[in-house]
């Protein structure tokens, strides 16, 4: 047992929750792992520069160049984490071998056996992602908004061949597959028309959608934006577009919220209530935007804490689905990755170490005094030793410990890679 669990337990149990319980709770909700921060967000089907709006910005020595050095990041970062996890695929990550290259458009399931063996050999599920940058047939910043007809129909035949390889990934797995359609199409200046991408955008996904697959095993998604670099103008898939196509397509698909795709004054924390209203499921990339979108590692901070609140607190753990998507070049990639998800986690424990049922009971009772009260009372609770707790059931260094795994990974591994 961590030293000084037990003390923290009772002081937990004064507030009547169950330090025991949460940590089981939290051993069971998937966090989906993202493949892209160990190699910033390149993949394995294409030389050129990361599109699309999003940067990485650094060039911390040690990055991941090929499938085998990404896997064992992985791997070190899996081992560094509690709690259970899934992994997030981009399309880009296709892994071609001996077959040879084929295009966006034709890629199968047989380019992703190596991410099928790597997530069964570790019992865990796997989420995918159309990759619709980072390609030579992104026409002046477009996709499935495209005016031209032949642009469109490479992105919608990828679409289709990823719904194909989501529904593998579910069937191999035997756990459902998350799998998000986000373009970065849009216009770095005012453009004279705003609504005919945003039409063509709509078709482009309805055809996407119209591969036949199984709704309980794949979730298709639609992630929208606020702006990207080189897009500031207009971005087809804003806010209102994603989240009116989900609504108006609630049988087939779910509304992705990221976390750094809003006004910097908008939370995502609160409009996973508003969602929860309407929508059965739905999806978030848990990321940290400084100023704009720009990706930075997750960390404990007051809106990571404010959406797992959101998430426990409404009874909603096995309604959202959730996903990491950040990209830092400047610091060990490793590191980032794993500091990233145990944020998530500490973030998810807090709010199931929190006396929910209480707090909404003065709310509902309107004794706003004690609410205040109680709020910053519960601040004060000893999470950090649950915290260990947690870390030491699920068989993972504490917060002390593991960066002694980083620094030694670094010098044995990451540091002699060419
Ligand atoms: C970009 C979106 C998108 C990407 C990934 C790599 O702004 O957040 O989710 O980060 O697809
Ligand atoms: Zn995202």
């Amino acid at each position: 047992m961590a030293k000084n669990y037990g003390a923290a337990k009772a002081a937990y149990a004064a507030y009547g929750v169950d330090t025991d319980k949460a940590i089981e709770t939290l051993k069971k909700v998937p966090v989906s792992l993202h493949c892209w921060q160990g190699d910033d967000v390149i993949g394995f089907d294409h030389d050129g520069p990361l599109t699309g709006g999003i940067q990485t910005t650094g060039n911390y020595p040690g990055k991941a160049k090929t499938p085998e050095e990404l896997f064992a990041d992985m791997d070190k970062v899996l081992s560094l984490c509690p709690g259970a996890k899934k992994i997030n695929v981009h399309a880009c990550y296709a892994i071609f071998e001996e077959d040879g290259f084929v295009d966006r458009d034709k890629i199968e399931p047989r380019h992703f056996k190596k991410w099928v063996e790597f997530a069964k050999e570790r019992n865990m599920g796997l989420d995918f992602n159309p990759t619709f940058f980072s390609h030579p047939k992104v026409k002046d910043g477009l996709t499935l908004s495209s005016p031209d007809e032949e642009t469109r129909n490479f992105w919608i035949e990828h679409g289709k061949a990823c719904i194909r390889i989501s529904q593998y990934f579910a069937e191999e797995t035997g756990i459902p597959c998350v799998m998000n359609i986000w373009t970065g199409d849009g216009f770095k200046d005012v453009p004279a028309d705003r609504m005919g991408p945003r039409m063509r955008y709509k078709e482009s996904i309805e055809a996407i959608l119209s591969e036949p697959y199984d709704f309980n095993k794949v979730k298709p998604c639609v992630e929208s934006k606020v702006f990207g670099i080189g897009v500031e103008a207009y971005t087809a898939g804003s806010a209102e577009f994603a989240l009116s196509f989900a609504a108006a397509h609630k049988e087939k698909c779910l509304p992705l919220m990221d976390n750094g795709h809003y006004h910097p004054t908008e939370v995502v924390s609160d409009k996973i209530p508003a969602l929860l209203c309407f929508f059965p499921e739905l999806a978030l990339h848990v990321t940290r935007g400084i100023r704009w979108d720009s990706d930075h590692v997750v960390v404990l901070d007051d809106e990571t804490k404010e959406i797992a609140k959101e998430i426990v607190r409404n009874d909603a753990l096995d309604r959202v689905y959730i996903a990491l998507d950040y990209f830092d070049a400047a610091i060990n990639r490793v590191s980032a990755w794993t500091t990233g998800f145990r944020s998530m986690q500490k973030a998810l424990l807090i709010a199931l170490l929190t006396p929910n049922a209480m707090l909404k009971e003065l709310q509902d009772k309107s004794q706003f005094t004690k609410l205040m009260a109680m709020h910053e009372a519960v601040k004060c609770l000893p999470f950090g030793e649950v915290w260990e707790q947690y870390c030491e059931e699920c068989g993972v260094k504490g917060e002390n410990e593991w960066f002694e795994e980083i620094e030694k990974y670094e010098a044995e591994v990451q540091s002699k890679r060419a």
